[in-house]
């Protein structure tokens, strides 16, 4: 199992060559298909963040930042090809890794083969303006690097992230240091080798991985960075965020969601009830745009639930084969929050799935769970559970629906099923957040689609071709001519 895995080694990606951490610390990975180590990466310190970060400032500053725009999206392309041909194996490792079903690792590699084909051919396409100005003179705004780029990545979508992140600010001339997620990291290990196959210069990527209240802290803290890319809770977002303003530096955040779909009466709910479940059901909820509430017009609230209920019923945790849809959740930790917010929900349960009978006992599987009505006051209409959990909600009006939509600290996602033009215009134009999809949920949209959310899901936007506006910065060059 572990030769066709291609398991990368426990070490650090640091200025092109791979390094133990300093210490000489590895800590296990577990797959959460049965709760067993099964592979280890360097368990890293501060001095192994700083070497990273010097390597990338020495990139930066020497071959990496010597390269044309067109040079830079050549590589990023040819880096998408060596993803596309390694896919299938970087999918069963990612699967190992994170527990996710194979169909949705193989559609986390082409997402991000396409990130690099995406960003790589948008390298050389961010144009600067001329001015108009004072006679006699010429006034150029010209986009430009940060320099070095800090990429701290969460466990759920390892690659996707580091794609549209890490993606992003290469387009731009960045040297980039990524610290994945010590749950799930191995497969960004993995590209690590892709990228120096493909022939970045040694210093461009660099991948130091490790615990994230210390290497995390580490790179988020250090002066030598000048950016910092931040996917994960709104605490440790917080913290990133004081430690950006420390250094005076700029920063983004995506902190997860609470995202709605509302369904008025006059909806389609034959298309409306599949997708309202695979959004909370898919990556086992574990998405920051999971659809985790569902307001119901209550004149269809049987209607629905018992659609909803049908096909809550049918979906089985399994460990991954060729058609699960639902896999273990990532770590005994995320088990152990998913079912307290089920043990301790006040509504009542409308239906649950199953486990199935081969699952191994110690993987971290949980049946995905239907309530309502549930109170949207109530910790289960509140918080991110960040699991299959779905909190249905009865509505009796427009007004009504918006103000329970916006009503949570969160702001990322929003659905909106309905067939009136009006209102579908309407309602969008309301939502507070940074997405809305109408008689549709794409969990996050294409990988074109600008995506980041307001308040505590946090700020700035990723994916899409403004992220490359937040990956660079506007230098104004004033010329006086005689
Ligand atoms: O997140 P953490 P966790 C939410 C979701 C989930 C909860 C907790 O609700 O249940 O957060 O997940 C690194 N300085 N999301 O504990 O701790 C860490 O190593 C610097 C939503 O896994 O925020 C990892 O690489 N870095 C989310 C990354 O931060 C630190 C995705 C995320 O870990 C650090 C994940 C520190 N002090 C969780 N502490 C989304 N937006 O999709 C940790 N890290």
């Amino acid at each position: 199992m572990q030769q066709s895995l291609n398991l990368p080694p426990a070490r650090n990606l640091i200025g092109g060559a791979w390094h133990p951490a300093a210490s000489g610390r590895e800590m296990p990975m577990i797959s959460p298909i049965d709760g067993q180590p099964f592979a280890a990466i360097a368990e890293s310190g501060p001095e192994d963040v700083d070497g990273a970060i010097r390597a990338a400032r020495a990139a930066f500053e020497g071959d990496w930042g010597h390269l044309t725009a067109a040079e830079r999206g050549r590589l990023m392309l040819r880096l998408a090809l060596r993803i596309e041909a390694e896919a299938e194996s970087l999918a069963q490792l990612e699967t190992r890794d994170n527990g996710k079903p194979i169909a949705q690792s193989r559609a986390d590699m082409a997402a991000l083969a396409r990130y690099f084909e995406y960003y790589g051919g948008a390298a050389d396409k961010l144009h600067g303006e001329v001015i108009p100005f004072l006679n006699g003179y010429d006034v150029t705004a010209m986009r430009e690097p940060h320099g070095v780029t800090g990429h701290i990545i969460p466990w759920n979508y390892p690659v996707q992230i580091f794609g549209r992140s890490v993606g992003a600010a290469l387009a731009m001339g960045n040297a980039t240091v990524t610290k994945p997620a010590e749950d799930a990291c191995l497969t960004i290990l993995r590209l690590g080798e892709l990228a120096t196959e493909a022939g970045f210069p040694p210093g461009a990527i660099n991948i130091v991985t490790g615990r994230g209240d210390v290497a995390g802290r580490a790179l988020a803290e250090h002066p030598g960075v000048d950016f910092i890319s931040f996917t994960g809770s709104p605490q440790v977002g917080q913290a990133i965020q004081i430690a950006a303003a420390k250094n005076y530096i700029p920063c983004t955040l995506e902190l997860g969601g609470k995202s709605p779909q509302i369904v008025f009466e006059d909806a389609d709910l034959e298309a409306a009830a599949p997708v309202i479940v695979s959004a909370i059901v898919q990556n086992g909820g574990q998405t920051c745009s999971a659809g985790s509430r569902v307001l119901i017009q209550r004149s269809i609230w049987q209607r629905l639930t018992a659609m909803l209920a049908e096909r809550f019923r049918d979906t089985v945790a399994r460990p991954s084969g060729e058609d699960a849809v639902l896999g273990p959740l990532i770590s005994a930790r995320q088990k152990a929050r998913v079912e307290r917010y089920i043990a301790e929900a006040k509504a009542p349960l409308i239906a649950c799935g199953g486990i199935a009978v081969d699952a191994p006992a110690t993987g971290f599987y949980v049946a995905p769970a239907l309530f309502g009505p549930v109170d949207p006051q109530s910790p289960l209409a509140q918080e991110e559970v960040f699991g299959p959990v779905l909190a249905a909600i009865p509505f009796d009006t427009e007004a009504e629906a918006i103000a329970i939509a916006n009503g949570t600290e969160y702001g990322l996602v929003a659905g909106i099923w309905t067939r009136d033009g009006d209102r579908q215009a309407r309602v969008a134009r309301t939502m507070r957040c940074g997405q809305v999809f109408i008689n549709g949920y794409g969990a996050g949209g294409g990988i074109e689609l600008p995506f980041g959310g307001v308040r505590k899901s946090g700020h700035g936007r990723e994916k899409g071709f403004v992220a490359l506006y937040e990956f660079s910065r506007l230098k104004t060059i004033v010329h006086r001519f005689a």
